[in-house]
């Protein structure tokens, strides 16, 4: 692919626009970037370019920066609808998406992982069992890290691991990876993508350009995933709470097994499993034995997987209770997704910094599932109001982290989650949510001893 002397427009000046700019000037293209902020809010932003800028336009859109423009890469967070972006596919100019550009440019496989929830979490567990199994395996996309940045370091032998966005997928065009995967399709992102049909095919453009002997991994249990199959170009492979009677990744007299490979083989007892974390890695343990890694590897790696770090992370089972750090969740909204990831009777720890917001979405969530509500910190008093003004009673308020994981000891009976997901921002007692994630992970490891 060659961009030399291209005239190539950037939008969007943040992760992605930056690390896309960067790979363009070093492939000697004519760059500019454009960004709907101004030059004082993007100070820092225009630094790491390191002498070797592009030409800079910000604020309103000068629509006369597109003339002689070659190619445009759009940044995953600028809607398409814009104005400016109408009049660019009025244009005929293409649009590519930084994962299209990063494509172009790598010659590894790449196992692409999408869905509405749990991509960050099946994309570490992929990441974690191919860097066990391959060197030079790197680990990109939505998850924060753009592909762009890494593209220099790979070769044919590296692999790649993506997490990818329904608007990242938008402005593909060839990108095809050799292992897809579709976790879960519900609604989400409406505002952007108008019609839930429209969310739907963009998750799916994941898999249009694979070929035939490409695998796209869909989870049988969601309709609307299982109802894609006919749509998908290569092997579909499927994974499943339940047996089922195709090739996949299924749960099975207490086992995850897998056909993939044509016989079954038992992967890991399902009870050395944290269980909100089961689908994802039934999604993991289909996409990486279909990048070939030996099963004995991938059920190891899974044994020792404890998710990712205050993201509904399993902690630890004191008494048959399950522990889990979801100190990440500092909004309502991450914790309504804390509390629908537990399965069982859970007690609940939340409290922290106001940070001005209504709690009853949140409570509404707790959808007969909360058999215990441990408040502590700033907002202790108006989350306790506003779940009893929702109809929840069982509170308990206590003054510090300390005493909230005593009081949930105190509760848990066997087979009950404990789950610290606060709904608040940690910085009225910490230094921030990893200090309060990790303070309760000792707090847990204590119990064992008492
Ligand atoms: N901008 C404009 N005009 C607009 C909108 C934005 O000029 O109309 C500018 C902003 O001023 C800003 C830049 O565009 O300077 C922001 O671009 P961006 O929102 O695409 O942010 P990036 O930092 O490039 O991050 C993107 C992804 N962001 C989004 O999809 C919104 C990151 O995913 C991703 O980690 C990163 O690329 C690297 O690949 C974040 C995300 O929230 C985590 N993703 C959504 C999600 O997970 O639900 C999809």
């Amino acid at each position: 692919m060659e961009l030399k002397d291209k005239n190539i427009l950037v939008i969007g000046m943040a992760l992605s626009g930056i690390s896309a700019a960067k790979l363009c000037l070093e492939k000697k293209a004519n760059v500019t970037v454009y960004d709907g902020k101004s030059k004082k809010q993007l100070v820092d932003s225009i630094k790491l370019f390191d002498g070797k800028e592009p030409r800079f336009v910000f604020g309103e859109f000068d629509y006369s920066i597109l003339d002689n423009i070659w190619l445009v890469i759009v940044s995953p967070g600028v809607p398409l609808d814009l104005p400016f972006m109408k009049k660019i596919f009025e244009l005929g100019i293409p649009v590519w998406s930084e994962i299209e550009l990063s494509y172009r440019f790598c010659d590894a496989p790449i196992a692409a992982i999408t869905g509405t929830n749990g991509k960050t979490t099946t994309t570490t567990l992929v990441s974690e069992i191919m860097e066990t199994y391959y060197n030079n395996t790197f680990v990109v996309g939505n998850i924060g890290i753009p592909f762009s940045q890494i593209i220099n370091k790979t070769d044919k032998d590296s692999k790649i691991v993506a997490e990818i966005s329904s608007f990242q997928l938008e402005t593909i065009h060839d990108f095809a990876p050799r292992v897809s995967a579709i976790l879960n399709i519900t609604p989400d992102h409406l505002n952007r993508h108008k019609t839930y049909d429209n969310y739907i095919n963009a998750k799916l453009r994941i898999s249009e350009n694979q070929s035939k002997d490409d695998y796209c991994i869909i989870n049988y249990d969601n309709e609307i995933c299982r109802g894609l199959a006919d749509r998908i170009p290569c092997n579909v492979i499927y994974f499943s709470k339940s047996p089922i009677d195709a090739k996949g990744v299924y749960l099975k007299d207490g086992y995850v097994c897998t056909n993939v490979h044509g016989a079954e083989e038992r992967v890991i007892d399902i009870n050395k499993l944290g269980e909100h974390n089961v689908e994802n890695i039934m999604a993991g343990i289909a996409i990486t034995t279909c990048m070939q890694v030996p099963i004995n590897v991938i059920s190891k790696v899974i044994e020792n997987f404890r998710g990712v770090a205050h993201r509904v992370e399993y902690v630890a089972t004191v008494k048959g209770a399950k522990y889990f750090n979801d100190s990440k969740a500092t909004n309502e909204d991450a914790a309504i997704n804390g509390i629908k990831s537990m399965k069982s009777n859970t007690i609940l720890i939340g409290g922290g910094m106001d940070k001005g917001g209504s709690y009853d979405s949140w409570i509404q969530a707790f959808n007969n599932k909360v058999k215990g509500l441990i408040l502590f910190g700033e907002t202790a008093y108006k989350i306790e109001d506003a779940a009893r003004a929702n109809g929840f009673e069982s509170i308990y308020q206590v003054d510090n982290l300390k005493e909230a994981v005593d009081k949930a000891y105190s509760l848990a009976e066997s087979g009950d989650n404990v789950l610290l997901s606060p709904a608040c921002a940690s910085w009225d007692m910490f230094k921030n949510f990893e200090e309060r994630g990790n303070l309760f992970k000792q707090y847990v490891s204590e119990l064992d001893k008492q």
